[in-house]
């Protein structure tokens, strides 16, 4: 833009007579001025100087034209309309011809304004989020403006003037009561301009304290039970935190409003850590943790102790019981009460201490109770333990019975025979608590050491051994002697029978006693020793006797024998005895014949003991000699041979001799018959006897003397006969055969 001002100047030196500038002076019409109210005036003036051209200059700026600054004509005045602060200058104008220049003094214009821009600083400055200053915070508002000359302040709370004139308001030791609103006033009295500006400042008093504490009942299963968060100082809102973690409220953890928080009901899972924590707009503060549990109880009680004590000993009871607090307790027994507290420990126990214990837990925060019983079984001890028989001694057969004999309180008795433990079978029974041990009917296989044991279930005892040997007998009682004895001996007889204990022995003979004892010896024998003897056993514990007998046979020696025929002659086919004569004592009778032993067959008898020998039809073939032989033990003696002929016939009789005569000669005729003893004959013709003897001589013969012979054998021993005959035919001189 210089181009212009320097054809002014062209101008100038060209069209005018030049002179040269001297004394170039510049006025305002006033330099105190006010910004855009008042209005600057510069005249630029010289001394001396033709053809002048002017140029204003702003400090080293050029001045130019624009719609509020203006150049008058011949441009020696520079008018600015409304000044503002930044037209205070210098301003100089510069006055140029073509031979000189000239250069003003430089002028300042004072502008007053303002004011303007008028903030307020807050310090401490409210950080985003926050909304609120916490009491007793010193807060510091600071105004500031743009102002010529400097602007004084006013300001104002909530409307009303405060003392303070200073661009700064010291908030010291801030309360709640002074939040409001807060104005600057700035005042420039020479361009009686104000200016306000104005902010809000919120002061709450933070939350000095919180405690967290029930409200009301303590917290019992079931129930409702109110959480109160005691604040102190203006709260917001209040946060509610299990172990740490924020709780949502629900339909069981619900807040009522003014602080406080109702758990309904009340679980025992709810027996957890809790906190409250107060919020204002300026703090925050956590309550100290509420540790809740949760009463609840008695539930469960129980009663630990022994089932069973001895007698003299102490038994110590505890009860316990699910309780929040834990329950007291008390003690009873037969409706007494006999202690308190958890633990009842019994004194030395007798058995009267035997029966139920009783024990009732109170919990005094849920008011309620809750009781237990136990029975306590007191026994005495096992002191004495003892086997004895009850009733009779042991008798086979008999029933006999054991009895463990003890003292204290029993459970149980177990008996051992030999050591090994016994068990009932149907013979053995075990009856009255087990304390007897019977057998129905004792046995020898019985016999042992039987020990019993008395059990209780603290103590036992095991008896000494008790030997049980059953008694029994006399049984079988043998008499051992000799069956048999000659006459003038001595014979002993042992009696014995198997008895428990040993039997005692008494001897009897023909009714009378004769000895005790078990042996008895009779003197020298005679025939009237001979009999039954009798042994009496008797057991004096069974009460049992045993008779044996035995016959003692006494003999006398065989002395003599003979065979003798009892009766008539032997004849044969009849009957037919002998007999066999004897002295002493004979016991057997054989016969013999031709010196073999004799059997007796179908048609042999040996009949009276033996002592006669009978043929019921004796034969030829029975002929022989015989012998008899008497024994008995001691002795035998065989008799002398009888021979035996046995008589028979007369059998088969024959007459010999011809069957035909011739007169007047003479025959003879033999009979003969088979005949024991020899028999008899007569003959016989014509019914007359003839002749005796076994031959008959015919005398001469004649016609007459035709006919039959009879010949009749007879034996006189059997007394039988026999007839025979023969037909003697005669002859004469010429015979004519028949
Ligand atoms: C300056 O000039 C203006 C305009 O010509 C006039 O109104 C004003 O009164 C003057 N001021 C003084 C102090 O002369
Ligand atoms: C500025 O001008 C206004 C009107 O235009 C007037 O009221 C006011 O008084 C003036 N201020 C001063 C300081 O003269
Ligand atoms: C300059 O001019 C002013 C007024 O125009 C005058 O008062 C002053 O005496 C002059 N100075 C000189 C040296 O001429
Ligand atoms: C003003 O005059 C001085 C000497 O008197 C000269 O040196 C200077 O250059 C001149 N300035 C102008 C802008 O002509
Ligand atoms: C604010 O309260 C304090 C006491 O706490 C009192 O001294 C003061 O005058 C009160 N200020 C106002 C403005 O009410
Ligand atoms: C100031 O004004 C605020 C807001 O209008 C009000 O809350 C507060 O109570 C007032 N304070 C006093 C002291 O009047
Ligand atoms: C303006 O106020 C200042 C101080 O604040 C004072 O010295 C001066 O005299 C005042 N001027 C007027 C015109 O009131
Ligand atoms: C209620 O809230 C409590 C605590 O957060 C929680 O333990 C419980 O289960 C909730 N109950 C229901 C019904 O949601
Ligand atoms: C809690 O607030 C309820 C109303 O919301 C009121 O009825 C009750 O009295 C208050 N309880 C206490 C202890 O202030
Ligand atoms: C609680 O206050 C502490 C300072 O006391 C602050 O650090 C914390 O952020 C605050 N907590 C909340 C949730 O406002
Ligand atoms: C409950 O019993 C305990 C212990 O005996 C005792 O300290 C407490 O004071 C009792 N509480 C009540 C409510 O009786
Ligand atoms: C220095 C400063 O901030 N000046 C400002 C004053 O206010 C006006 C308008 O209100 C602004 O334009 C300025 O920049």
């Amino acid at each position: 833009m210089e181009y212009p001002l320097v054809w002014v100047l062209i101008l100038v030196l060209l069209n005018f007579t030049t002179e040269p500038i001297s004394n170039v002076t510049l006025r305002a019409n006033a330099t105190d001025l006010v910004e855009l109210n008042d209005t600057a005036i510069f005249t630029c003036s010289v001394s001396s100087g033709t053809s002048l051209s002017y140029r204003w200059l702003n400090g080293s700026s050029e001045v130019t034209a624009s719609d509020r600054v203006r150049l008058g004509v011949g441009y020696n005045t520079l008018t600015i309309v409304s000044v503002t602060r930044y037209d205070e200058g210098p301003f100089r104008c510069e006055v140029i011809n073509g031979i000189s220049n000239g250069t003003s003094q430089p002028v300042g214009l004072n502008v007053r304004y303002g004011p303007s821009n008028l903030t307020m600083m807050v310090v401490p400055e409210m950080t985003i989020g926050h909304t609120a200053y916490k009491a007793g915070s010193v807060i510091t508002l600071s105004c500031s403006a743009q102002s010529k000359p400097a602007e004084s302040y006013k300001w104002r709370f909530n409307g009303t003037f405060l003392n303070e004139q200073s661009p700064q308001l010291s908030l010291q030791n801030t309360r709640e009561n002074q939040t409001g609103r807060y104005a600057c006033l700035a005042y420039n009295n020479v361009t009686i301009q104000f200016a306000n500006i104005n902010t809000m400042i919120k002061i709450v008093e933070p939350i000095s304290a919180v405690s967290l504490n029930r409200d009301g009942n303590l917290p019992i299963l079931d129930q409702s039970f109110t959480l109160r968060c005691e604040v102190t100082g203006p709260v917001d809102y209040i946060h509610w935190l299990m172990n740490g973690q924020l709780i949502s409220l629900n339909r069981t953890f619900f807040s009522t409003g003014n602080n406080t928080m109702v758990i309904n009901p009340i679980q025992l899972s709810d027996s957890e850590e809790y906190l409250c924590e107060a919020f204002n707009a300026v703090s925050n503060l956590t309550s100290m943790t509420y540790k809740l549990v949760v009463n609840f109880g008695p539930e469960r009680p129980g009663i630990s102790s022994p089932d069973i004590a001895m007698t003299g000993h102490i038994v110590t009871f505890n009860c316990s019981a699910s309780s929040q607090p834990p329950s007291q307790f008390s003690w009873f027994f037969n409706g007494s009460q006999v202690a308190t507290g958890s633990e009842y420990e019994t004194g030395p126990l007798t058995l009267a201490s035997h029966g139920e214990y009783t024990c009732v837990a109170f919990n005094n925060v849920t008011v309620k109770n809750s009781t237990v019983s136990r029975m306590l079984t007191v026994i005495v001890p096992v002191t004495m333990a003892m086997v004895k028989v009850m009733g009779a001694q042991p008798v086979a057969d008999y029933m006999f019975t054991l009895t463990c004999e003890t003292t204290g309180t029993i459970y149980s008795i177990h008996w051992k025979r030999n050591g090994w433990p016994l068990y009932a079978d149907n013979r053995t029974d075990f009856s009255m608590n087990n304390n007897t041990l019977t057998f129905n009917s004792v046995q020898h296989s019985d016999n042992g050491d039987y020990q019993c044991s008395a059990f209780n279930p603290m103590s036992n005892m095991t008896s000494p051994e008790y030997r049980l040997i059953v008694n029994y007998g006399p049984e079988r009682p043998v008499i051992m002697s000799l069956d048999t004895a000659m006459t003038g001996h001595i014979v002993t007889f042992n009696c014995s029978a198997s008895s428990q204990p040993p039997s005692h022995f008494s001897w009897f003979f023909n009714g009378s006693q004769v000895a005790t004892g078990s042996e008895y010896e009779t003197g020298p024998l005679t025939l009237a020793s001979h009999g039954e003897y009798t042994c009496v056993a008797f057991n004096n514990v069974t009460c049992r006797n045993s008779t044996v007998s035995k016959l003692l046979t006494v003999v006398a020696p065989v002395t003599m024998t003979i065979v003798k025929v009892i009766g008539v002659q032997t004849i044969l086919n009849e009957r037919f005895s002998l007999t066999c004569d004897t002295a002493g004592t004979v016991y057997s009778i054989h016969w013999m014949r031709n010196g073999w032993l004799l059997c007796a067959d179908n048609r042999t008898d040996f009949s009276m003991n033996n002592n006669t020998l009978t043929f019921n039809s004796v034969q030829h073939s029975d002929n022989g000699d015989y012998q008899c032989s008497a024994s008995n033990p001691f002795s035998n003696m065989t008799s002398p041979e009888y021979k035996l002929i046995v008589n028979y016939g007369p059998e088969m009789p024959l007459i010999t001799g011809p069957a035909l005569g011739e007169t007047g000669h003479s025959v003879t005729f033999n009979c003969s018959a088979s005949s024991q003893p020899l028999c008899h004959f007569s003959w016989f013709f014509n019914g007359s006897q003839v002749a005796t003897d076994s031959v008959y001589e015919t005398g001469p013969l004649t016609l007459a003397s035709h006919g039959e012979y009879i010949c009749v054998a007879f034996n006189n021993i059997t007394c039988r006969n026999s007839t025979v005959s023969k037909i003697l035919n005669i002859v004469g001189e010429s015979v004519t055969a028949t």
